[in-house]
């Protein structure tokens, strides 16, 4: 099932229907058993005409958070930890520990107010000369602990600043539009398949500058494991949205520009297009 976030309301689909549900969106989504709950919805509510359903998804999709935090786990596939161990100087030896410590690298990302949507933009930092977009699977996390969804997540990223400092984490990882989530929730009660496939290409000025895939197979934690140790210590009244980690990094020659066009997709969940932007105060 997805659930897509509109201005006013969200947008059930499932199995080729599509439903208008008015509840209000924390409380829609955080509520435990949120897919058995969706489900009888859709016996319950007449479903919409195409032409309905169409105007409603070619119009304005939200980001599909509320008043939920986003926190972003690192270092969970190997191409990660390689890439940075070959970008840090300093700090390749906290890479390589990490990923094999028992606790996993988690760190605070953003809160709504910072987060793109499908098709909006992202940005990149003035003061950084290398940057990616990371392409990650995303947890829906409700206040319990119980993952009720998931979605598509890109934890954009200056990797000269990362590089220079491992210290430098927040600055590399939080400023305005440095965060998208989208295009919509995919509620399911059964976990991903591992063989779900996560993809992103890049294209600059319609031309196709990067492109690769992998699978959820790959990340090297189990996603309790990641919500355990996140939700250990601190509590979520509307619950979190957790991403989990980047399984794709550009080669070294690699850096985003301005009106670059980012396309993720991930299995079951669709595809999320973000543009590339500078923050219009530095224009
Ligand atoms: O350790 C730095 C950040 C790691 C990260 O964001 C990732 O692996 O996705
Ligand atoms: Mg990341």
């Amino acid at each position: 099932m997805k659930l897509y976030k509109l201005a006013k309301g969200s947008l059930l689909q499932h199995n080729g229907s599509s439903y208008i549900i008015d509840d209000e969106w924390d409380k829609l989504i955080n509520r435990d058993g949120l897919a058995a709950y969706l489900e009888l919805i859709t016996t319950e509510t007449t479903a919409l005409s195409t032409e309905v359903e169409n105007e409603h998804l070619n119009g304005k999709i939200l980001p599909p958070i509320g008043s939920q935090e986003v926190w972003a786990a690192g270092v969970t596939y190997l191409r990660s930890r390689d890439a940075r161990m070959e970008e840090s100087e300093t700090g390749a030896s906290l890479y390589d520990k990490v990923y094999d410590a028992p606790r996993p690298e988690l760190f605070f990302k953003a809160l709504a107010h910072r987060v793109s949507g499908h098709k909006g933009e992202v940005y990149i930092r003035k003061d950084s000369e290398w940057n990616v977009p990371e392409p990650e699977l995303t947890l829906f996390v409700n206040a319990k602990g119980n993952i009720q969804g998931y979605t598509i997540g890109n934890d954009m990223s200056s990797r000269s600043i990362e590089g220079e400092n491992a210290l430098y984490l927040p600055q590399a990882k939080v400023y305005e539009k440095s965060a998208a989530l989208g295009p919509c929730l995919y509620v399911t009660s059964s976990a991903i398949p591992g063989e779900t496939v996560i993809s992103m290409n890049i294209k600059r000025a319609g031309e196709l500058v990067f492109e690769d895939e992998t699978t959820v197979s790959r990340i090297k934690r189990s996603f309790t494991e990641l919500t355990g140790y996140l939700y250990s210590e601190c509590d979520f009244p509307n619950g979190c949205f957790l991403m989990t980690g980047t399984c794709l990094v550009p080669p070294p020659s690699f850096t985003l520009q301005a009106d670059d066009v980012v396309e993720i997709s991930i299995d079951h969940i669709g595809t999320m297009v973000n543009v590339i932007g500078l923050n219009p105060k530095h224009k």
